[in-house]
Order: C-alpha cells, then structure tokens, then sequence
C-alpha cells in the first residue's frame, strides 16, 4: 500500500513528506532505503498488542515505545498541481506517474491562504484556500477522463452495435488505476447508466463516472497545512464544515521536531501532543525558540502536528488498513529466536490468514495448514478473515526450520 501525497504547489507537501519520512525513530532491522527521492518511507502509528498481552516485545521491523508500534509505511511525494496539469502542463506527466501507484491521498492544503491558485506567495489569510481542494480534485477527474474519453465514442458504438461487454473496455482503459470491472458495475447501477446503450451516456455521465471511481479507488484526506499560522484558524473551521475528513496539520513544526529528536535534544514520538526537552543547553537560541513556538502555536492550539494523524487516517480510516503480528511460538508471542511480538504487518482490511502467510513468505502459503489465534489459542481456517491487532501463528506442513 501506498499514500500519495498531492497539492499545488507551495503548500508544504514535501516539508510534509520530509517530516513525515525523517527516522527520528531507528528501526533495528528496517533498510530505509530511498527508491526514488520522492518515494520514502514514513511511519504507521498503532497500538502495540504487548501491554494487553503484558509482555515485553522485542520489535524487528518496528519500533515500540511506550506501546505505541511504528511500523514503516511508503509515501510518495507527488509534484505540486497546477490547473491544466491534466493535458500536460507543468509537472503533468511526473505527477500522473507518481499517482497511478498511490492506493489513497494526503491532499496538502495551504490552510493559511498565503499562496494563490499557481503556489505564488501572497499576503496571509488572501487566498481562499476551499479552492484549492476543488482544482486538484478536478484535474484527478480530468487525467482519468482524458484515459477514458480517447476512444470512447467508437468502442461505445463497437459495443452497442456487437453486444461488446462496454464495461469490460472501461476496466482495461482503467486497470493502471486499479479500477476493476466490479467497481464500475457498482457505479452504472448507482447513477442508472444502461450497459447496453453507451453511446447514450452524456459528457456529463462520463464526468460523474469518473468522479465517482475516482473517490471510491483513490480516496482522500485533507491535511490543512500551515495551521501554526493564525489566518489558518478561520480556514480550517470553515474547511472542517465541508463533507471532507479535514486534518489541521504544521508540517514545518514536525520537521523541527523530528530533527531536535534526531540530534537527541527532545524526545518526541511521532504524532505526540507533547515534547520533552532533554538538551536545552545543546540547542541554538534560534531551534530553542522554535521549539516553544510549536509549543505555543501547535500542540496547545491544535493537540499535535497532524503529520502522523494524517497518515495514520490515510491507512485506517481511508484504506480500511490492518495491523497484524505474526509469531512462531503462540505460547511466548515469538519467533523462532524467541524475539517477542517481532513484526507488525499492515495490510488491506479484508484479507485472509492464508494472504498474511503468502506476505510472510511464498512457501508458507503453499504449505499452509491452519492458523492460530495467538489469543484464544483456537485455530484458523485459511479463508479466516484478520482482525486489527490480531496476532497470528502459521502452521504449516513445511519443514521447520
Ligand atoms: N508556516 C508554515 N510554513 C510551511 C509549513 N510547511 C511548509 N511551509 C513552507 O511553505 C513553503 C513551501 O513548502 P514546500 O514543502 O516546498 O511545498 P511544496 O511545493 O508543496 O512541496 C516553504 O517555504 C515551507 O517552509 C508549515 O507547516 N507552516
Ligand atoms: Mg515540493
């Protein structure tokens, strides 16, 4: 899974990525490696399973604090948005790149109103940044009308006139997004659209399809950035009062935090509504004074950051993602070297026990017997759908190793 993180420009999207992607938190086992400059990987912020299992965990591909698990997700820094993107302006094709791959969207807003419609600089609280959310949603709904519309009036014609399957071409066109034959049955019934007569769906039809594939497969938040600045407070209620999920957000604030963490002069985890200072004497008066600033105007107004909030919403509330804990011994909650809780999956809402062995490794699937709920101690049937938090044992004819 993969979050996109989009915007016009100039609104803090990759102070946002390069806050959120910041290891100020090592994890032992995890290579961060960096895939492309703007591919990287941030943090899941979970319950950890360990207190209510009163163990002491001993974190691989994670980190625990306190029974808060981190575990690293991928985001990908889209470039910045701009009207007409869609046929190719500016970063265009960059931008359809980077998106075709994100399974949901962080959509970045300047909440202060300090930028125009291109990401121009302009006086604070100028710009109606309500806006902005309308233009970067249009040209998503654009690019995918642009895939659609190439041939659509002759494959309508083709499928009308030979019985073609119009909903099978749609999903072909589609497929790079993800968008499959299933999901588009569900929109045709939604807004009564007839299968067997295309060439009667208006301009207007496509344009509502599209949108509506659009939410339902690349769904998205609001993070209202900039909210340290004081004409962001009007904008934010007034963006609040929309239908959209609105997560008041300082990017900047978690990129400083996350450094002082890093060169331990705080101690800061990842989407706390507080910070300790450790090292006030290893500080420039310019980073301390910073530092009360997000004291002042983040975390007493806002609670946090939003930085983590925002990708933690992006995973559970978008994606209706999942946490699991596979272990080998379900009596001591560990692997096979007697590590404890080692490893926290995220997966798709949705899958199986069978899907969390194959994710573990190709030949647990194959030899897949039944799986153990680490909890009850029951077993498991293949098809067992996974719970959030749940904590699992595969058992297989394989040979043990
Ligand atoms: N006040 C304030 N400024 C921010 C914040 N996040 C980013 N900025 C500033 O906004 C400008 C654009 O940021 P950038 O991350 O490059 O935006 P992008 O073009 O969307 O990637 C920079 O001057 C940042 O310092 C924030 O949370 N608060
Ligand atoms: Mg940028």
């Amino acid at each position: 899974m993969l979050v996109g993180i989009v915007g016009k420009p100039n609104v803090g999207k990759s102070t946002f990525f390069a806050s959120a992607t910041l290891r100020s938190v090592p994890i032992a086992d995890y290579p961060f490696t960096t895939i492309k400059p703007n591919v990287g990987m941030g943090y899941l912020r979970t319950k950890c399973v360990c207190k209510e299992m009163g163990v002491e965990d001993n974190p691989k591909n994670s980190v625990c604090i306190d029974g808060v698990r981190l575990i690293p997700v991928k985001l990908v820094d889209v470039a910045g948005l701009v009207e007409g993107a869609s046929v190719g302006r500016g970063l265009g094709n960059q931008f359809l790149d980077d998106l075709r791959q994100a399974d949901a969207l962080i959509h970045v807003v300047d909440a202060s109103g300090s930028t125009d419609d291109e990401g121009r600089k302009v006086g604070p609280g100028t710009h109606d940044p309500s806006g902005d959310i309308e233009m970067v949603e249009k040209e998503l709904d654009l690019w995918i009308l642009g895939i659609v519309e190439k041939d659509w009036e002759k494959a309508a014609r083709i499928a009308e006139q030979t019985g073609g399957n119009i909903v099978q071409h749609l999903a072909s066109r589609l497929t790079g997004l993800a968008i499959d034959e299933e999901t588009i049955e569900a929109a045709l019934l939604h807004f009564k659209l007839k299968r067997e007569k295309p060439t009667a769906w208006s301009d207007g039809d496509l344009r509502t399809l599209v949108k509506w594939l659009r939410e339902k497969t690349l769904p998205s938040l609001i993070a209202a950035n900039k909210a340290d600045l004081p004409t962001s407070k009007p904008n934010i209620e007034k963006l609040k009062s929309g239908e959209r999920t609105v997560i008041p957000c300082a990017s900047e604030a978690e990129l400083l935090l996350r450094k002082a963490a890093e060169q331990g002069l705080i101690r800061y985890t990842p989407g706390s509504n507080s910070f300790d200072v450790l090292k006030r004497d290893g500080m420039t008066p310019a980073q301390s004074r910073a530092l009360d600033l997000v004291h002042e105007r983040v975390l007493r107004v806002w609670g946090d950051t939003g930085v983590q909030q925002a990708i933690d919403q992006a995973y559970f509330g978008l994606l209706k993602a999942i946490v699991v804990f596979p272990v080998e011994d379900e009596s001591k909650l560990s692997d096979k070297n007697g590590k404890v809780l080692p490893d926290a999956h995220v997966m798709k809402g949705g899958t199986t026990a069978l899907d969390l062995a194959r994710r573990i490794h190709s030949e647990l699937a194959e030899s897949f017997l039944y799986a153990i709920d680490g909890r009850s101690g029951k077993r498991l049937a293949d098809d067992y759908g996974l719970k959030n938090g749940d904590i699992i044992k595969i058992v297989s004819s394989g040979r043990r190793s």
